[in-house]
């Protein structure tokens, strides 16, 4: 991605800045729909900081893309501006048809994909708009600071949040960030708001007691460590670790050791390729100006908890600067990890109940595993080395009696040899009355259960069909 594509997001950025900026200075009161996400919460927070200083009342919520109804009840609302945060793409048809038809004004900063028509009380700013790619070179946080920034220079510190929603979506790579991902993090570094290290990418290095932290890993889950307290003390223990010190504070030297000690301990998975990648590597600490954990992504993994959760409103009061919420938050990511790291737990052990066909490998957890964990488990699994990556992996796990939930993750490199889960998933669930779709490497739907085995030939078939398309 080139740097014109880069400045035209800018030059975007600044006119929507001149948008919101003439609601900033009125009496405008702003209504902002915001994804219940990592990235959603963290761009909240970017546009709150900037309202609160201008003294703009706004009311807040937190949910998965609305749908058009809802969008419908919306308008019934008495407000100057809706922002949508990190959704609204999706729902550019409804928004027109029941938001800017009664004049009001919309602003929407997002990723997603989308149609961008044109209307006089709409802004936007998009990097799909702009040439981008918006699944790797920008997040809605990044679009919501690339705006506040253009309101105002002293929001700049607001770039660490930008930083941790890009790194929650996902958009860090092998190779590190691309686009405006790549800007931001240089800005950053440069405005010493964030530093730059190599070394364990654990949950709760920056937080949580070392033993701790072991037990509680997921990301990537530790074999023969994760899970069991036994074996974190005797580890710690037996590198003569204070077990009161977190990761970060042991130092370049002793971290490096540690590290070697797991690397020792987990067996043949040291060996692979995505499991190293995801213990070991670049990490980011926020070191001015951050409320919640310093480290980028503990406070990725502390917002999304509170999402899945329900409970985003605790991990926005944190982007605000709440330090008394931030405790029952990272209670909130404990309890996540808990369960989380149970589960991974079950897929280690039940690996090789994995069916492999020619386009995919796919388990049935009955309710093993709960609809709502499936996915990210599938995802953790596979960044864990737990589950192979040569093709798209499939969870089905009991939703009720008569139902089942289907999840599918690709690797970005399956995506660019031609896999594409979300279109398959969603041919496959139609031809058996279901329902569901997604992104090219992460997709859900609903199928009768009574129809499992036709579902998953019909869906091996359909992912053939999209390879190499
Ligand atoms: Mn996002």
């Amino acid at each position: 991605m080139g740097s014109a594509e880069i400045r035209r997001f800018q030059r975007r950025a600044d006119d929507v800045a001149e948008f919101l900026k003439a609601h900033l200075v009125g009496e405008s009161r702003v209504r902002i729909i915001a994804h219940i996400d990592a990235d959603g919460i963290a761009a909240a927070g970017i546009l709150a900081r900037c309202l609160y200083a201008y003294n703009t009342p706004f009311h807040i919520m937190f949910t998965r893309p609305l749908k058009p109804a809802e969008i419908m009840e919306l308008s019934k609302e008495d407000y100057d501006l809706f922002i949508f945060v990190d959704q609204g793409s999706g729902q550019i048809a409804a928004i027109h048809k029941f938001l800017l038809s009664k004049e009001c004004d919309v602003l929407i900063l997002d990723h997603h994909p989308s149609d961008f028509p044109e209307h006089k009380n709409l802004a936007y700013l998009n990097p799909h708009a702009c040439g981008l790619n918006g699944a790797k070179d920008v997040s809605a946080a990044g679009a919501a600071y690339s705006v506040v920034e253009h309101v105002d220079k002293n929001f700049k510190p607001l770039v660490g949040l930008a930083i941790v929603g890009a790194v929650g979506d996902r958009q860090e790579f092998f190779s590190g960030f691309t686009g405006v991902n790549e800007v931001l993090v240089k800005r950053a570094i440069d405005l010493g708001l964030i530093r730059v290290s190599t070394g364990l990418k654990l949950i709760g290095r920056s937080f949580s007691q070392i033993a701790e932290c072991l037990r509680l890993s997921i990301r990537p889950y530790l074999p023969s460590i994760s899970s069991d307290p036994t074996a974190c003390y005797a580890l710690v223990e037996s590198l003569d670790i204070s077990p009161k010190s977190t990761i970060d504070e042991l130092g370049q030297e002793m971290e490096g050791k540690l590290g070697d000690a797991l690397l020792a301990r987990v067996g043949q998975v040291a060996a692979d390729e995505n499991f190293r990648y995801t213990l070991l590597g670049t990490v980011y600490t926020l070191t001015k100006g951050a409320t919640g954990p310093r480290d980028v992504r503990d406070q990725v993994a502390m917002l999304d908890a509170c999402g899945k959760f329900n409970k985003a409103e605790l991990g926005f009061a944190v982007t605000v600067g709440d330090q008394v919420v931030l405790t029952e938050a990272l209670a909130l990511l404990r309890i996540y990890q808990e369960h989380m790291v149970g589960v991974l737990r079950w897929l280690t052990a039940n690996i090789d109940t994995f069916r492999i066909t020619p386009h995919m490998r796919c388990i049935y957890a009955e309710d093993a595993i709960e609809p709502t964990m499936i996915g990210e488990a599938l995802s953790l699994a596979m960044e864990s080395g737990i589950i192979a990556t040569d093709r798209p992996v499939i969870g089905l796990v009991d939703a009720g009696a008569e139902e089942l939930k289907v999840s599918a993750r690709a690797t970005p490199g399956l995506a660019m040899r031609g896999a594409n889960v979300g279109l398959a998933l969603a041919r496959a669930a139609e031809a058996v009355g279901g329902e569901g779709g997604g992104h090219d490497v992460s997709a859900a739907a609903r199928i009768p259960r009574r129809r499992m085995d036709e579902f998953t030939v019909v869906l091996d078939r359909a992912l053939a069909g999209n390879h190499g398309a």
